[in-house]
Protein backbone atom coordinates (compact mmCIF):
# COMPACT_ATOMS: atom_id res chain seq x y z
CA UNK A 1 0.00 0.00 0.00
CA UNK A 2 2.61 2.34 1.07
CA UNK A 3 4.74 1.28 -2.28
CA UNK A 4 1.57 1.58 -4.33
CA UNK A 5 0.97 5.30 -2.81
CA UNK A 6 4.84 6.59 -3.34
CA UNK A 7 4.49 6.07 -6.89
CA UNK A 8 1.00 6.70 -7.73
CA UNK A 9 2.19 10.48 -6.38
CA UNK A 10 5.00 10.29 -9.13
CA UNK A 11 3.03 9.14 -11.79
CA UNK A 12 0.18 12.07 -10.83
CA UNK A 13 2.92 14.74 -10.67
CA UNK A 14 5.04 13.52 -13.55
CA UNK A 15 2.90 14.34 -16.81
CA UNK A 16 2.72 18.00 -15.95
CA UNK A 17 6.14 18.86 -16.10
CA UNK A 18 7.70 16.02 -18.05
CA UNK A 19 6.75 15.07 -21.43
CA UNK A 20 8.38 11.35 -21.07
CA UNK A 21 8.91 9.15 -17.86
CA UNK A 22 11.07 9.82 -15.31
CA UNK A 23 13.66 7.55 -16.49
CA UNK A 24 13.97 3.71 -16.18
CA UNK A 25 17.40 3.97 -14.09
CA UNK A 26 14.45 5.10 -11.36
CA UNK A 27 12.80 2.24 -12.19
CA UNK A 28 9.71 4.29 -11.69
CA UNK A 29 6.67 3.32 -14.00
CA UNK A 30 5.39 5.25 -17.13
CA UNK A 31 3.70 8.66 -16.43
CA UNK A 32 -0.11 8.29 -16.91
CA UNK A 33 -2.90 10.30 -16.69
CA UNK A 34 -4.12 13.87 -16.88
CA UNK A 35 -1.42 16.46 -15.50
CA UNK A 36 -2.28 17.03 -11.85
CA UNK A 37 -0.46 18.67 -9.28
CA UNK A 38 -3.01 18.32 -5.86
CA UNK A 39 -2.87 18.20 -2.65
CA UNK A 40 -5.13 14.65 -2.55
CA UNK A 41 -3.63 12.05 0.20
CA UNK A 42 -0.35 14.51 0.47
CA UNK A 43 1.58 13.34 3.65
CA UNK A 44 4.21 16.18 3.74
CA UNK A 45 4.58 18.48 7.00
CA UNK A 46 6.16 21.56 7.08
CA UNK A 47 10.04 21.80 8.09
CA UNK A 48 9.83 23.78 10.82
CA UNK A 49 6.49 22.57 12.07
CA UNK A 50 4.46 25.59 10.64
CA UNK A 51 3.77 26.56 7.13
CA UNK A 52 6.17 29.15 5.31
CA UNK A 53 4.70 32.38 5.17
CA UNK A 54 3.74 34.06 2.01
CA UNK A 55 4.79 37.04 1.53
CA UNK A 56 8.31 36.10 2.91
CA UNK A 57 10.80 34.17 2.10
CA UNK A 58 11.34 30.55 1.89
CA UNK A 59 14.74 28.57 1.91
CA UNK A 60 15.04 26.54 -1.01
CA UNK A 61 16.43 23.47 1.89
CA UNK A 62 13.73 23.78 3.76
CA UNK A 63 11.03 21.87 1.95
CA UNK A 64 8.87 19.89 3.74
CA UNK A 65 9.48 16.46 5.36
CA UNK A 66 8.15 13.29 4.03
CA UNK A 67 7.16 10.24 6.59
CA UNK A 68 10.02 8.55 7.41
CA UNK A 69 11.72 10.22 5.42
CA UNK A 70 10.25 8.80 2.16
CA UNK A 71 11.76 9.71 -1.44
CA UNK A 72 9.19 10.65 -3.45
CA UNK A 73 6.55 12.42 -1.22
CA UNK A 74 8.14 16.34 -0.29
CA UNK A 75 11.01 16.09 -3.06
CA UNK A 76 12.16 13.64 -6.30
CA UNK A 77 15.31 13.96 -8.32
CA UNK A 78 16.40 11.95 -11.20
CA UNK A 79 19.68 12.39 -10.09
CA UNK A 80 21.95 9.82 -8.78
CA UNK A 81 20.87 10.00 -4.98
CA UNK A 82 23.37 12.53 -2.86
CA UNK A 83 23.70 12.64 0.26
CA UNK A 84 23.43 15.89 2.42
CA UNK A 85 25.47 17.37 5.88
CA UNK A 86 22.15 19.42 6.84
CA UNK A 87 19.56 16.82 6.29
CA UNK A 88 21.19 13.49 6.30
CA UNK A 89 18.32 11.16 7.22
CA UNK A 90 16.78 9.61 4.12
CA UNK A 91 16.92 12.87 2.08
CA UNK A 92 19.18 10.93 -0.56
CA UNK A 93 18.00 12.93 -3.45
CA UNK A 94 18.77 15.81 -3.52
CA UNK A 95 22.68 17.89 -2.94
CA UNK A 96 22.39 20.76 0.14
CA UNK A 97 25.41 22.74 -0.22
CA UNK A 98 26.48 25.20 2.38
CA UNK A 99 28.25 28.38 1.39
CA UNK A 100 31.73 28.72 2.09
CA UNK A 101 34.55 31.61 1.85
CA UNK A 102 35.01 32.94 -1.86
CA UNK A 103 31.25 32.69 -3.00
CA UNK A 104 30.37 36.61 -3.94
CA UNK A 105 27.71 38.38 -5.35
CA UNK A 106 27.83 39.38 -9.00
CA UNK A 107 28.94 42.39 -7.68
CA UNK A 108 31.83 40.61 -6.41
CA UNK A 109 30.67 41.18 -2.44
CA UNK A 110 31.63 37.85 -0.07
CA UNK A 111 28.28 36.38 0.70
CA UNK A 112 27.88 34.96 4.14
CA UNK A 113 28.70 31.64 4.51
CA UNK A 114 25.92 31.06 7.25
CA UNK A 115 23.66 30.14 4.15
CA UNK A 116 22.59 26.84 2.67
CA UNK A 117 21.74 26.04 -0.95
CA UNK A 118 19.88 23.56 -2.78
CA UNK A 119 22.68 22.73 -5.57
CA UNK A 120 23.43 20.11 -8.12
CA UNK A 121 19.78 20.75 -9.19
CA UNK A 122 18.60 18.79 -12.01
CA UNK A 123 16.00 19.41 -15.22
CA UNK A 124 12.83 16.87 -13.61
CA UNK A 125 13.58 17.37 -10.15
CA UNK A 126 11.37 18.24 -7.63
CA UNK A 127 10.34 19.73 -3.83
CA UNK A 128 7.63 20.22 -2.26
CA UNK A 129 6.84 23.16 0.47
CA UNK A 130 3.52 23.95 2.72
CA UNK A 131 2.94 27.61 2.48
CA UNK A 132 0.13 29.57 3.85
CA UNK A 133 -0.77 32.97 1.82
CA UNK A 134 -1.16 35.87 4.31
CA UNK A 135 -3.92 37.63 2.77
CA UNK A 136 -4.80 37.47 -1.10
CA UNK A 137 -2.43 39.18 -3.50
CA UNK A 138 -0.23 39.04 -6.57
CA UNK A 139 3.24 38.36 -5.80
CA UNK A 140 6.61 39.09 -7.26
CA UNK A 141 8.07 36.08 -7.33
CA UNK A 142 12.24 36.12 -6.84
CA UNK A 143 15.06 34.48 -4.61
CA UNK A 144 18.70 34.12 -4.27
CA UNK A 145 19.86 32.01 -7.22
CA UNK A 146 22.99 31.31 -8.92
CA UNK A 147 23.05 29.90 -12.61
CA UNK A 148 25.42 29.19 -15.18
CA UNK A 149 23.50 29.00 -18.15
CA UNK A 150 20.88 31.54 -19.68
CA UNK A 151 17.47 30.26 -20.53
CA UNK A 152 17.32 28.47 -17.26
CA UNK A 153 13.96 27.89 -15.62
CA UNK A 154 12.21 26.30 -12.81
CA UNK A 155 8.59 26.05 -12.25
CA UNK A 156 6.09 26.41 -9.32
CA UNK A 157 2.65 25.05 -8.77
CA UNK A 158 0.55 26.00 -5.39
CA UNK A 159 -2.01 23.49 -4.61
CA UNK A 160 -4.75 23.38 -4.91
CA UNK A 161 -5.34 25.63 -7.83
CA UNK A 162 -2.35 27.52 -9.58
CA UNK A 163 -0.88 25.69 -11.61
CA UNK A 164 2.76 25.88 -12.99
CA UNK A 165 4.16 29.54 -12.68
CA UNK A 166 7.11 29.57 -14.48
CA UNK A 167 10.77 31.38 -12.84
CA UNK A 168 13.03 32.30 -15.20
CA UNK A 169 16.49 32.66 -13.65
CA UNK A 170 19.13 35.20 -15.06
CA UNK A 171 22.48 33.70 -15.64
CA UNK A 172 25.73 34.84 -13.20
CA UNK A 173 28.15 33.83 -15.37
CA UNK A 174 30.16 36.38 -16.68
CA UNK A 175 30.11 38.89 -13.22
CA UNK A 176 33.16 37.59 -11.98
CA UNK A 177 35.53 35.70 -14.02
CA UNK A 178 37.65 34.65 -11.25
CA UNK A 179 35.12 32.53 -9.38
CA UNK A 180 33.34 28.88 -9.97
CA UNK A 181 30.21 30.70 -11.92
CA UNK A 182 28.42 28.05 -9.43
CA UNK A 183 29.28 30.21 -6.51
CA UNK A 184 28.29 33.40 -7.89
CA UNK A 185 24.89 34.46 -6.52
CA UNK A 186 22.64 37.28 -7.31
CA UNK A 187 19.00 38.68 -5.17
CA UNK A 188 16.28 39.06 -7.71
CA UNK A 189 12.92 39.77 -6.56
CA UNK A 190 10.79 40.06 -9.67
CA UNK A 191 11.20 36.96 -12.01
CA UNK A 192 7.65 36.23 -12.27
CA UNK A 193 4.39 36.76 -10.76
CA UNK A 194 1.66 34.79 -9.07
CA UNK A 195 -2.04 35.96 -7.75
CA UNK A 196 -2.90 33.79 -4.61
CA UNK A 197 -6.25 33.97 -2.52
CA UNK A 198 -5.17 33.70 1.26
CA UNK A 199 -4.80 30.31 2.47
CA UNK A 200 -3.08 27.22 3.00
CA UNK A 201 -1.15 25.51 0.07
CA UNK A 202 1.66 23.07 -1.17
CA UNK A 203 3.85 24.54 -3.16
CA UNK A 204 5.86 22.11 -5.55
CA UNK A 205 9.00 23.70 -7.46
CA UNK A 206 10.40 21.48 -10.03
CA UNK A 207 13.53 22.19 -11.65
CA UNK A 208 13.97 22.86 -15.82
CA UNK A 209 11.88 22.89 -18.51
CA UNK A 210 8.69 20.60 -19.42
CA UNK A 211 10.08 17.71 -21.21
CA UNK A 212 13.63 18.01 -19.57
CA UNK A 213 14.57 15.17 -17.65
CA UNK A 214 17.97 14.82 -15.74
CA UNK A 215 19.81 17.48 -17.57
CA UNK A 216 21.91 19.93 -15.81
CA UNK A 217 20.90 23.24 -15.41
CA UNK A 218 23.74 25.35 -13.58
CA UNK A 219 21.21 26.09 -10.85
CA UNK A 220 21.57 26.37 -7.30
CA UNK A 221 18.86 28.32 -4.95
CA UNK A 222 19.28 29.54 -1.41
CA UNK A 223 16.05 31.04 -0.78
CA UNK A 224 12.85 31.71 -2.74
CA UNK A 225 11.12 35.03 -2.23
CA UNK A 226 7.33 36.30 -2.59
CA UNK A 227 6.84 40.13 -2.32
CA UNK A 228 3.52 42.00 -2.67
CA UNK A 229 3.32 43.54 -6.55
CA UNK A 230 3.76 47.28 -6.05
CA1 LIG B 1 19.01 28.71 1.91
Amino acid sequence: MKSNYHLSLISAFALPFLSSPLGAADSQPPATGSPDVTTNGYAGKPYSGQPWTIPGIIQAEDYDVAPGNADGVTLYSPHPHLNNALRPTGDRSVGIVKFTKGYVTTAGELEDTNQWYLGYTVSGQWMKYSVQVAESGTYQIGGHFACGFTNRTFSMAFAPGIKLVTVPVPTTAGYQPKVEVYHVFEKVDDLAEVTLPAGNYVMTVMIGEAGETNKTPGLNIDYFSFTNKP
